[in-house]
C-alpha cells in the first residue's frame, strides 16, 4: 500500500532514534507501531477519516508525534493545541475547526475535559488508546489536507491555515535541501507545537531525514544548556528572543562554567534564526560570543520558509538571504507595481507547492490575500546588494513577541470585555528581549481604578500567556485622526 512520503521513509530508519526526551530514546520503529496502533484507534468506526479535524494536546514528545502521524496515517486532519492556552481560546479552535475528537494525555486530560463535554466532542486519553482492530490503514493521497494552525492576523479571532501533505512535504525538503539536513543530525525542540516553526522547520524535517530530535516540555534554558555543554547537538534552530535570553545567561557565567557550552555552540554545523527580526547587534554579539554566524531566514505559517541566508556563504546580520529552493518571491509597490530594482520597498508576495491550501472555512479570505496566484504576505521587503531584508509589517495591528504572532484586535475585544474600560488600544512596544510587547492604552469608565497586575489577572483565564499586556496606560481619551479612527503610532507616542 502506498503510504505518505513521511511515514514511508521512516520504514528505512528502523532502529535509530527518532525522539529522545528526559533520557529515553524511541526509534522510529516504536513511532510507527504506537502510530499504527492509534491510528486503528481513530478508525475503530471508519475506514478512513476522511480528514476529519482531529484535535490533539500533548507536549513534546513521543505520544505528541505518534498522535500526529496517526491522525495523518488515519486519513484525519491535525489540529495541535496550545499547551498554555485559556479555556475561550480551546473553545474557538474545537468549534471553528469543527473537530470531531480531541486527544491527549492522561495528565493534560484535565484541561480539555469540560469544555469537550460541553461541546459534545469524544475526548480520547492516549495513554488507553488500544486497538484490537487489524483493519488495514487507508490510502492517503498527499493532495489531501494534513493540518490546521491557527494563526492571528489582521481579523479579530485567529484564522485556521489549512495546508495538505503536499504542502508540508514541500516546506520540509525545501529546508532539508538548502539547509543539507543530515540522519546524523540530533537537533532540540524547545518551541510550542502548534505553530509552523517548531512542526515544520525542527521535528518534521528531523523525522523526514531519519535524523534524532529531543524534545524539552518548554525553553528549559538550564537543562539545554547542560545539553550543548555534553555536545549533543549539530543542529539548532530558535526565535530571536531565545538567542538575546541565551547571551544574557552565557553572560551571567563564570569563564570555566561557559567554556563547555560555548565548545558545545561552535561545534554545531548550524544555528538558525527565525520567526521575528534578529536584530544586527545580538547576531554580532553571537557571533563573539561562539564563533557561530547565525543564519537568519523568514517564514510564515501560510507560506512555509520563504527566505534564507545561505548555508555556504555570506550570512548577513540585519538580511534574510534569498528566496529558498522552490519558493518563488516577488515585491509589489504600494502602486500595485512590480518592483524591479534594489532599494525600492515593497510587499513580500510568495508562489510555490509549500504555499498553503486555504483559510479554513473562509473562502473570501482565502482569496483575498492572494494577487493572482501570489500569496500577499503583509510584510515589506527590499533588496540590498543582492540580500533580502525586511522592514516591517503592513498591518499595526499585528505583534510579534517572543516570535508569537499576536493580534491586536484579538486582545482589545478581550479587553473590552471588562467592565471598567470603555475603550482601548492595543499596540506592540519595541523590546530588546522580546522583539515587541503588548502594551494597552485604556480609557477607563468614570470612577474606576485598574493597575497592569489586576489587568493581567483578569486577562488570564481568557488568554494564553504571551498575549497579556504587559504595560498599561490610562488615558482620558485615545488620539483619533480626522476620521475618527484611532491613529497607533500617536498611541505608542504617549507610552
Ligand atoms: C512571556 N513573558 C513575556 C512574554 N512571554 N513578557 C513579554 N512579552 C512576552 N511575549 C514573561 C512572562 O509573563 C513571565 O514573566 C516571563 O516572561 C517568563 O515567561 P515564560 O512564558 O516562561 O517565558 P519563556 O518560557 O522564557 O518563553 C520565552 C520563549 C517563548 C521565547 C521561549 O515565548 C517561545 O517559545 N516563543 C516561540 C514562539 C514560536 O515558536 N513562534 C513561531 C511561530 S511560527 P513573569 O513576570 O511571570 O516571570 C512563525 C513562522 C516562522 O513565526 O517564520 O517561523
Ligand atoms: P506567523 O504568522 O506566526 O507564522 O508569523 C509570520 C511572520 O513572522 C511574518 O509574516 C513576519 O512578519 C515575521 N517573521 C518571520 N521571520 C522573520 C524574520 N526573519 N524577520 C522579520 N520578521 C519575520
Amino acid at each position: 500500500m502506498k503510504e505518505l512520503p513521511l511515514i514511508n521513509r521512516a520504514h528505512a530508519y528502523g532502529k535509530t532514534a527518532a525522539i529522545r526526551s528526559d533520557s529515553t530514546e524511541f526509534t522510529y520503529e516504536e513511532l510507527l507501531e504506537r502510530s499504527a496502533t492509534l491510528a486503528a484507534t481513530l478508525l475503530i468506526d471508519a475506514n478512513d477519516l476522511d480528514e476529519a479535524r482531529i484535535a490533539f494536546l500533548a507536549p513534546a514528545g513521543f505520544d505528541y508525534v505518534a498522535t500526529q502521524w496517526a491522525i495523518w496515517r488515519a486519513g484525519g486532519v491535525v489540529v495541535p493545541l496550545c499547551l498554555s492556552a485559556a479555556d475561550p481560546e480551546l473553545e474557538y479552535t474545537l468549534s471553528d475547526s469543527e473537530t470531531s475528537s480531541v486527544v491527549t494525555t492522561r495528565e493534560l486530560s484535565t484541561k480539555v475535559e469540560a469544555l469537550c463535554q460541553r461541546l459534545n466532542i469524544p475526548l480520547l486519553i492516549i495513554e488507553e488508546m488500544e486497538s484490537a482492530s487489524k483493519n488495514p490503514l487507508p490510502e492517503v493521497d498527499s493532495s489531501r489536507r494534513a493540518m490546521i494552525l491557527y494563526t492571528s492576523g489582521t481579523t479579530s479571532k485567529p484564522k485556521g491555515v489549512v495546508t495538505t501533505h503536499t504542502n508540508n512535504q514541500a516546506q520540509i525538503e525545501t529546508l532539508v535541501e538548502a539547509w543539507e539536513w543530515q540522519a546524523t543530525d540530533c537537533i532540540p525542540l524547545f518551541l510550542p507545537l502548534h505553530h509552523i516553526h517548531g512542526i515544520i522547520n525542527v521535528l518534521c524535517c528531523g523525522l523526514w531525514k531519519g535524523a534524532t530530535v529531543e524534545t524539552f516540555p518548554q525553553f528549559e534554558i538550564d537543562t539545554i544548556l547542560n545539553r550543548v555543554a555534553a555536545d549533543a547537538y549539530s543542529l539548532f534552530m530558535a526565535v530571536p528572543t531565545i538567542y538575546v535570553k541565551l547571551i544574557s545567561k552565557l553572560e551571567s557565567l563564570t569563564d570555566e562554567e561557559r567554556a563547555n557550552i560555548i565548545h558545545g555552540f561552535a561545534n554545531m554545523r548550524l544555528m538558525v534564526s527565525g520567526s521575528a527580526a534578529l536584530p544586527a547587534s545580538v547576531h554580532e554579539q553571537w557571533t563573539d560570543l561562539t564563533g557561530q554566524k547565525l543564519l537568519e531566514r523568514y517564514g510564515m505559517t501560510e507560506i512555509g520558509m520563504a527566505l534564507s541566508n545561505p548555508f555556504h556563504g555570506e550570512r548577513r546580520p540585519g538580511a534574510v538571504g534569498q528566496p529558498l529552493p522552490k519558493v518563488e518571491i516577488r515585491l509589489k509597490s504600494e502602486k500595485n507595481e512590480l518592483v524591479t530594482a534594489e532599494d525600492e520597498p515593497g510587499e513580500i508576495q510568495v508562489r510555490g507547492p509549500g504555499v498553503f491550501h486555504e483559510y479554513w472555512n473562509r473562502p473570501e479570505v482565502t482569496e483575498e490575500s492572494f494577487d493572482n496566484g501570489w500569496f500577499r504576505t503583509g510584510d515589506m521587503a527590499v533588496i540590498e546588494t543582492g540580500y533580502y531584508r525586511i522592514m516591517g509589517r503592513l498591518s499595526v495591528d499585528i505583534i510579534k513577541s517572543g516570535g508569537y504572532k499576536l493580534s491586536a484586535l484579538e486582545i482589545e475585544a478581550v479587553l473590552l470585555q471588562h467592565t471598567a474600560i470603555r475603550e482601548c488600544a492595543i499596540i506592540g512596544l519595541p523590546d530588546d528581549t522580546w522583539g515587541e510587547k503588548v502594551a494597552a492604552a485604556v480609557v477607563l469608565e468614570e470612577g474606576e481604578m485598574l493597575d497592569i497586575e489586576a489587568l493581567r489577572s483578569w486577562c488570564r483565564d481568557k488568554l494564553s500567556n504571551y498575549k497579556l499586556p504587559k504595560q498599561l496606560l490610562i488615558v482620558e481619551s485615545l488620539p483619533r485622526n480626522a476620521m475618527g479612527k484611532v491613529t497607533k503610532p500617536a498611541i505608542r507616542e504617549l507610552f
